[in-house]
C-alpha cells in the first residue's frame, strides 16, 4: 500500500474508524527543560536589553558546552546548517568532498551551496554510517575532504576515516548534528576531526530552539569561526575576514542552557522507551530495531526501525498504518540525497555507487520517542506496527 501525503486531521480516518490517537504524535516533538527557569533567563535577556551579537547568555552557553563535551572550544551558532556551511569553508575546502547520502540533505546542500561538489560514499548497513572502504573508492584528485556524519548519534568510523583522510593530505570533519551525548571510544564526540558541527534544532535531544555550534579544540581554528560568523568584525570598525551572519540570539541560549540542566533526565527517558520499543517489537519476522552500540554513550533519540523482505507488511504500508492512527513516523531520509535535487539531475548515475544506501532507505521508518510520548501511547505505537505486521 502506498504512503499518502496526510494534509488534516480529516484524511486521517480510514474507512470511517477513528485514528488511535485524538493528538498527533510526531517524531520530532520538543524535549522541553523547566518553563519557569527559561523564562527567568529571558527575563534577565529582556532586562539586559542584550539581545544577540555575542552577549552574556551566549558565551555562558558556549561554555557550559565546552565543558560538558570536554572541547577547548564551542562556537555556537545560528543553526546546523550555517554552522556546517562556516566550518567548511573555515577549513578551505574545495573542489570535490566525501559525504554520506544517508543523512539529512543539509550535509550535501552546505557542499553544493559554496560551489563544492558533494561526492556520495556508499554506508555500511549495520551502522548506516559511511563505509570507509566505499570513501577510498571515491577520492579523486579533486577530493579535499571527508565529512562524516554521526547519524542516528552512532559515531562514524573515526579512526579508519582520520587514517583515509591522513594518507590523502585531506582534512576530515563531523556533521555530529545528531550526536550531542554520544561518546566514541569512550570519549564525547566534540573533539574529533579539525571540527564537529552540532544542530541544536527543535526535533533534536537537545534542542535551542534553532541553533548549531562548531567545537574544536584548534585555537586559530575557533578564532577564524568565530570572525567568520560575525561577518568579519574584529571591534567595532575592523572587518578583517569574509564573513557572515551565523550568530546564535540570546533567547536560544536560554533555552539551552535550560534544556542543559535536564539533558540526563531526557537520556534516560529516551533509553526506557528505546528498550520498550526492542521489548514491543522483539519478534516480527522482518523488522528490526536499530541497536545503539553499548560501549558508546547514545541520546537513544532516534527509535530507528528496518522493515526487510521477511516481514509480511512493507515498510510504506506501516507507515501508512501508523499516519492512519495520527502517528507521523518517518521515513528519514528516504529517498537519500543523491535522489534529491539538484543531486539526481546533476549525478543521474551516483546511485550505481550506493546499493547498500538504496537497501536501507527502503527500509527505514523512525518512531516517536522523547517526553512527549507516553509509555501508554508507545505500546499502542507497537500494537499498530503488530497488527499490520502479523494480520
Ligand atoms: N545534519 C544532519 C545530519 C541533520 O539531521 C540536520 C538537521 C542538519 C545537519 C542541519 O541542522 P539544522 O540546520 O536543522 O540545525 C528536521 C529538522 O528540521 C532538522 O533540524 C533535522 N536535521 C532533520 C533530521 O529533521 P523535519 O523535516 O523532521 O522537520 P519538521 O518540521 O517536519 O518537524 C518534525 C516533527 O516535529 C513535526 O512533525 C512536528 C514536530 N515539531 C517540530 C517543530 C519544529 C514540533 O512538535 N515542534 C516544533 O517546534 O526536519
Amino acid at each position: 500500500m502506498p504512503s499518502k501525503t496526510i494534509r488534516s486531521k480529516a484524511d486521517l480516518a480510514i474507512n470511517g474508524a477513528a485514528p488511535a490517537f485524538d493528538e498527533l504524535l510526531h517524531v520530532g516533538r520538543p524535549n522541553l527543560g523547566d518553563r519557569e527557569a527559561f523564562l527567568e533567563r529571558v527575563n534577565r535577556i529582556l532586562d539586559n536589553q542584550w539581545l544577540t551579537n555575542n552577549g552574556p547568555m551566549v558565551r555562558e552557553f558556549e561554555q557550559r558546552i565546552a565543558d560538558y563535551l570536554g572541547v577547548k572550544h564551542c562556537v555556537a551558532m545560528c543553526n546546523g546548517t550555517i554552522a556546517l556551511e562556516i566550518a567548511i569553508r573555515a577549513l578551505g575546502l574545495e573542489g570535490e568532498v566525501i559525504v554520506p547520502s544517508w543523512t539529512f540533505v543539509a550535509t550535501a546542500h552546505s557542499l553544493y551551496w559554496q560551489g563544492i561538489t558533494p561526492v556520495f560514499a556508499d554506508i555500511d548497513p549495520a551502522t548506516h554510517n559511511l563505509d570507509p572502504e566505499a570513501v577510498r573508492r571515491m577520492i579523486t584528485p579533486r577530493t579535499t575532504g571527508i565529512i562524516g556524519v554521526h547519524l542516528w548519534g552512532r559515531a562514524a568510523p573515526v579512526d579508519a576515516l582520520r587514517e583515509i583522510a591522513s594518507e590523502h593530505g585531506l582534512k576530515l570533519m563531523f556533521d555530529a548534528a545528531h550526536a550531542f551525548g554520544s561518546t566514541y571510544k569512550g570519549q564525547s564526540i566534540g573533539r574529533f576531526g579539525e571540527c564537529e558541527v552540532f544542530s541544536f534544532h527543535a526535533t533534536k535531544s537537545f534542542n535551542t530552539m534553532e541553533g548549531g555550534a562548531v567545537t574544536t579544540d584548534d585555537d586559530d581554528l575557533a578564532e577564524t569561526l568565530r570572525l567568520m560568523r560575525n561577518f568579519g568584525f574584529i571591534g567595532y570598525d575592523n572587518v578583517i575576514h569574509p564573513g557572515t551572519n551565523g550568530k546564535m540570539i540570546e533567547v536560544c541560549a536560554a533555552m539551552g542552557l535550560t534544556n542543559l540542566e535536564r539533558f540526563g533526565d531526557i537520556v534516560a527517558v529516551n533509553r526506557r522507551n528505546h528498550e520498550a520499543y526492542r521489548q514491543a517489537l522483539a519478534g516480527i519476522p522482518g523488522v528490526t530495531l536499530l541497536g545503539y552500540d553499548a560501549q558508546e554513550r547514545n541520546s537513544h533519540h532516534y527509535v530507528v526501525i528496518e522493515v526487510d523482505e521477511a516481514c509480511a507488511a512493507t515498510r510504506d504500508a506501516i507507515v501508512a498504518a501508523l499516519q492512519a492512527e495520527n502517528v507521523l513516523a518517518r521515513k528519514y531520509f528516504w529517498p537519500g540525497s543523491h535522489r534529491m535535487q539538484p543531486y539526481r539531475d546533476l549525478f543521474p548515475h551516483a546511485g550505481l555507487m550506493l546499493p547498500e544506501t538504496a537497501r536501507v532507505a527502503e527500509r527505514v521508518v523512525v518512531l516517536p520517542t522523547g517526553e512527549a510520548i507516553e509509555p501508554q501511547q508507545l505500546e499502542t505505537i507497537c500494537a499498530v506496527i503488530r497488527n499490520v505486521c502479523l494480520g
